[in-house]
């Protein structure tokens, strides 16, 4: 990939900047042309020099489109990611491993809600946000179109898909936006934990009778091509890569990312006493990491389309699972409309509760990262 500058970029997209009229303009609406340009000077520099941008920075709107865009996404995987494994957790086979499990699950949904919370920082709410992954026009991610046939599933998705999100995310800790930033130091602290509770789970299996043990390995099996397509498009596919690695975002592309997973997975397929699924992956001395085989893409297309195995049983189950929260919303809402401090401005009571919550929601990710 060619290496760019912040600078280039954001020049390409200075013009979409400020004449959006989005929220990323508020900071230079009305102003010339050479405050905007200070402005976009200073964004830069932060940039380059590793500085966060906090939310009261200017940036450019594309700079914003693309964070909501990526938090979003990332946000809507957590809760939808629940899915899958509470399919389990009436069925866990130990009231030890029901309780991990369930504290696992309510763990994303608390990361669900540090990246929502971060994202209405960028001046979206919640609410928008929901309404567009149910209405189908944000995505989350492909490995949740999956679904859980055996136990063993869930060790799989806490050693594969914890270990790919943890590889993935780390790096994130480290991305430009402040709020986000934070927000990934804490989840990839629980993450990690739900790495280790997958992979205990399987060696259980894997160590137990031949029938754990084959259970075991055919959730690998399973899991292993899917959790690769986790990382994104290869480099030469990926559309806004370029981009937000100029503007670190992303500090790493899909490509780096996805062989530091296989590096990874390699020596612990062997301690757990399971196959990967793939009978191409050697060391290559040369690059000091191992070469695998070729993934098939158009599964991973076919998916982002809507039609993996399981996308309309979890979209729909979303959608579901929010309208019988309804109630529960109100309720949040009416307690906080009725415990608010008196206001100077008037305001509705709707709009004074909400932003009640986003202020508090924003605080909790600063408090907590
Ligand atoms: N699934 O140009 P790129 C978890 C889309 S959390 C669906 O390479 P980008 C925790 C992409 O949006 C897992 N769509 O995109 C957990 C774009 O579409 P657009 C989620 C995908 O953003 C564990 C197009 O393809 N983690 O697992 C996927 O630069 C267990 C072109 O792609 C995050 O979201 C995909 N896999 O890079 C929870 C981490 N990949 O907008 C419960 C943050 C790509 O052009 C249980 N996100 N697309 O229509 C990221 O790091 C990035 O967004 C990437 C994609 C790396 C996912």
């Amino acid at each position: 990939m060619a290496a760019v500058t912040a600078h280039q970029t954001t020049q390409k997209t200075l013009g979409t900047a400020n004449a959006a009229g989005g929220a990323g303009s508020t900071a230079a609406a009305g102003e010339t042309d050479a405050p905007a340009a200070d402005h976009l000077a200073a964004f830069d520099a932060a940039v380059a020099a590793d500085e966060r941008i906090e939310p009261r920075d200017w940036m450019p709107d594309a700079y914003r489109a693309t964070l909501i865009r990526q938090m979003a996404q990332h946000a809507h995987s957590e809760i939808i990611g629940m899915q899958p494994e509470a399919n389990w957790i009436t069925r866990a086979p130990s009231l030890r491993r029901k309780a991990i499990l369930m504290a696992k699950v309510q763990d994303e949904a608390g990361h669900g809600l540090y990246l929502y919370s971060a994202a209405e920082t960028l001046g979206t709410s919640r609410e928008e946000l929901l309404d567009k992954l149910h209405a189908g026009r944000q995505r989350y991610s492909s490995i949740f179109n999956y679904p859980t046939l055996t136990w063993a599933d869930v060790g799989a998705i806490g050693w594969l898909v914890d270990g790919a999100a943890i590889t993935n995310q780390v790096p994130l800790c480290r991305c430009s936006y402040g709020p986000y930033a934070r927000a990934m130091v804490r989840i990839c602290k629980e993450e990690s934990f739900h790495q280790r509770q997958g992979y205990e789970l399987l060696l259980a299996l894997s160590r137990g009778t031949e029938a754990q043990h084959a259970m075991a390995q055919d959730a690998v099996n399973r899991w292993w091509w899917p959790s690769l397509m986790m990382f994104g498009p290869p480099d030469d596919a990926s559309s806004h890569s370029e981009q937000s690695m100029a503007w670190k975002i992303k500090r790493h592309s899909n490509d780096e990312l996805r062989r530091r997973f296989v590096d990874i997975c390699v020596p612990q397929a062997e301690a757990l006493g399971l196959e990967l699924p793939d009978p191409d992956i050697r060391w290559n001395e040369e690059l000091g990491g191992h070469d695998f085989g070729a993934i098939d893409w158009s599964e991973f297309q076919e998916v982002l389309k809507g039609n993996g195995p399981c996308n309309d049983q979890r979209i729909s189950q979303r959608r579901r699972a929010h309208e019988e929260g309804a109630w529960v919303r109100d309720a949040a809402a009416a307690y906080a409309a009725k415990h608010a401090p008196a206001q100077t401005s008037p305001r509705t009571p709707a709009s004074a509760s909400a932003s009640a919550q986003t202020s508090a929601s924003a605080q909790h990710v600063e408090e907590t990262a």
